[in-house]
């Protein structure tokens, strides 16, 4: 079989139609998104054009009585045809395409040409480990919450209580940005102070991701006041800006600290059965090459939820093993609790980061509980203990599953 991705990029659609002819289908896509028109052109254009032709690679018709009738089609892109940035890549395989009948994009493998201009996560899932000096288990994520309207004294306690439960990062919530009441380089600075503060009592380091917010040509300024004010790790919204941002922010050498890359607005393009982009190619392959070294995206098991398939095809992408490029951390999010962790750690093994604003904030003990009983939940999995006989000696985790329930 040939390989085609010395210098061609591969795309997989899914495509249903009732009664299309694919193969004819699949041949009008290589053409036309490609040299345009083929037949009509003179022999001597054709060898001339040649070179810049899309290929048909496969086409796999699903035809059972009864289910509907679609077809899984691979086409070869030469990446001759296009810069090598994923913009380029995107509106050559699915710009116009994404608009024209039921299609979806399933998958893209880039050519080694094209692979060549990403270096992918700066840190990945082991850098940011190093940096946390935590290799053995799933690391613990709490989200900030209720923080618009709210000033520097008030987020500064957020942030103490969610620190002294015992969390190794804390997110901005993704809806804040730059605001009078906590500007970006006075929030980074109160909140380290609070993380200097937390770690004198539970001797752990945190990273506390800033969210990098404002018009796209102020991103980089912002991003380096934030880490200039201390700022050890970003949280950056990928989708609401393109992937080439992430791109340029990640192999930017000003930017010393791991990017956490939020999926807000990706609901509007993997959801669907018909239309738009397979998660594990939006959440996952296309984060890893554009440099996230962490990912977040809905669990199977919360209140905003994707499906085990979607979010076990992410994990695959993010960490797969890959010469180039370095593993990026899963993060199953929304909604999760204490209760949920056997699920995650069943799921996702220990690479992952349990990540929870309400199950952090709405502990009856408060956010320090809460994070306690998160980290107790965690520690009772590996130990190979259920939640239930856990809750007997911790108090924060039997509160934590008298309120949410556990999930063997
Ligand atoms: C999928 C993103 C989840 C997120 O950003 C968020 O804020 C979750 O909050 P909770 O844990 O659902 O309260």
């Amino acid at each position: 079989m040939r390989n085609w991705t010395a210098n061609y990029c591969v795309a997989t659609y899914r495509l249903h139609d009732d009664k299309a002819d694919f193969t004819k289908k699949a041949q009008g896509i290589a053409v036309g998104l490609t040299v345009g028109s083929w037949t009509e052109l003179p022999q001597a254009q054709k060898s001339e054009m040649e070179k810049h032709l899309g290929q048909v690679v496969s086409v796999d018709v699903h035809e059972v009585p009864g289910e509907e009738r679609y077809a899984d089609i691979r086409i070869a892109y030469p990446d001759l045809n296009f810069s090598h940035d994923i913009p380029a890549l995107l509106v050559t395989v699915f710009g116009k395409l994404s608009m024209d009948g039921r299609i979806k994009l399933l998958d893209l493998e880039v050519s080694d040409r094209f692979r060549e201009g990403f270096a992918g996560p700066k840190f990945g899932l082991d850098g940011v480990r190093s940096l946390l000096g935590v290799h053995d288990r799933p690391l613990l994520m709490s989200i900030f919450k209720s923080v618009i309207g709210h000033d520097m004294p008030e987020l500064r306690k957020q942030f103490l209580q969610q620190a002294l439960g015992g969390v190794d990062l804390i997110k901005d919530d993704e809806i804040l940005f730059e605001n009078p009441l906590t500007p970006l380089e006075q929030r980074v600075r109160t909140c380290m102070e609070a993380a200097a503060e937390a770690e004198q009592q539970t001797g752990q380091k945190l990273l506390y991701a800033v969210n990098l917010t404002g018009p796209t040509y102020k991103l980089k300024q912002q991003a380096v006041k934030a880490i200039e004010a201390g700022a050890n790790a970003l949280l950056f919204n990928v989708l609401a800006y393109g992937f080439d941002v992430l791109h340029e922010l990640a192999q930017d050498p000003d930017i010393s600290v791991p990017i956490a890359a939020h999926p807000a607005t990706a609901g509007a393009l993997y959801p669907s059965t018909y239309y738009g982009i397979a998660a594990p190619l939006l959440l996952g392959k296309l984060m890893r090459l554009a440099g996230a070294d962490l990912v977040l995206f809905p669990s199977p098991y919360g209140s905003v939820v994707m499906s085990k398939e979607e979010n076990m095809g992410i994990k695959e992408a993010l960490l797969q093993p890959d010469d180039r490029l370095k593993r990026s951390f899963p993060v199953p999010s929304a909604g999760i609790h204490p209760g949920l962790v056997p699920w995650i750690i069943r799921d996702f093994g220990t690479d992952t980061i349990v990540n929870a604003g309400g199950g952090v904030h709405g502990h009856p003990g408060g956010a320090a509980a809460g994070g306690m009983a998160f980290r107790q939940a965690i520690d009772a999995v590996l130990r190979g203990e259920s939640l239930t006989d856990a809750t007997a000696h911790h108090p924060e985790l039997a509160a934590a599953v008298q309120l949410w329930g556990a999930k063997e």
